[in-house]
């Protein structure tokens, strides 16, 4: 079954980005909770920032579940990436999405990898970049068949990473190192960008889907923008994509509205 889940940012870094709310953790759920979302998509400064039984505790409290883990923070925050050129902050962000892996099992929720992948740069070429991607997420491959999640990597937008772009590329890659428990995110805002045509891209990748981020052409809530909304959710729903569509756009133009906006998009496009 097809779920739906708002994004919680609670890193104050990063209030400029997409995410939905961004205010004080219960509250944000209490909103969330009260417009009929199933769960809520996390993204905080590190694992310390909310103790796991604060937070189930809420989710009993407000009948939500934790969809995912962002780990963004690692870059934005902690000059974290996988393909760093200094091996000590490699091994840093292993360290810290592993961190991330635990908190969010504790829940059955995955862990994303967008930002954390980095780019390469004048000091990795980009199939050097490619090798240390892959040396990364092995590890952590194999980390999330020990805690029993999956783990999800995004291919983001051209101004985002120069690592992979499209679903793909991301596919190809997940096949060619055989990661078994490695998804992909389907974000359809870098999917606007990058994809010739994304409803073909989503029947063709369904396999490897394991987590859509909503959003429109634009970034604003589904249904403020001009992506093709109806055939790109209907290619989720005939391809039989049984997993969370998460509110990752621009809380434009309060949190609340875009919360509502993306509610009422999420039924319409998926009930
Ligand atoms: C993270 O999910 C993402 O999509 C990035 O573009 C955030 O900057
Ligand atoms: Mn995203």
């Amino acid at each position: 079954m097809i779920r739906s889940a708002v994004t919680i940012a609670l890193v104050p870094q990063i209030k400029t980005g997409p995410w939905i709310f961004w205010d004080d953790l219960e509250h944000s759920m209490s909103k969330a909770a009260e417009l009929g979302f199933d769960a809520i998509e996390l993204f905080t400064a590190s694992v310390h920032a909310v103790h796991s039984d604060t937070l189930e505790i809420l989710l009993k409290r407000y009948n939500l579940k934790l969809a995912a883990v962002g780990t963004g923070a690692g870059k934005v925050i902690h000059g974290l990436t996988l393909t760093d050129h200094d091996s000590d902050i490699r091994q840093k962000a292993i360290v810290f999405i592993q961190e991330m892996m635990e908190f969010g099992a504790v829940f059955g929720a995955p862990s994303i990898i967008g930002s954390m992948q980095g780019n390469s740069t004048p000091e990795n070429t980009h199939s050097q970049s490619m090798e240390l991607l892959a040396e990364g997420l092995h590890i952590l491959d194999q980390h999330a068949a020990s805690l029993g999640v999956k783990l999800i990597y995004e291919p983001l937008n051209r101004y985002e990473t120069n690592l992979i772009n499209t679903l793909e590329d991301g596919a190809a890659f997940i096949e060619k190192y055989k990661f078994n428990n490695i998804r992909l995110l389907a974000d359809l805002f870098h999917m606007n960008i990058e994809e010739d045509d994304p409803k073909e891209s989503i029947q063709k990748h369904i396999q490897h889907i394991g987590h859509v981020h909503f959003a429109d052409s634009n970034r604003k809530p589904v249904g403020c923008g001009h992506a093709q909304m109806k055939e790109i959710t209907d290619a989720l729903i005939t391809s039989g994509y049984d997993g969370y569509v998460s509110a990752e756009a621009f809380p434009w133009p309060d949190p609340d509205q875009a919360a509502l906006q993306t509610i009422r998009s999420f039924h319409q496009y998926f009930k």
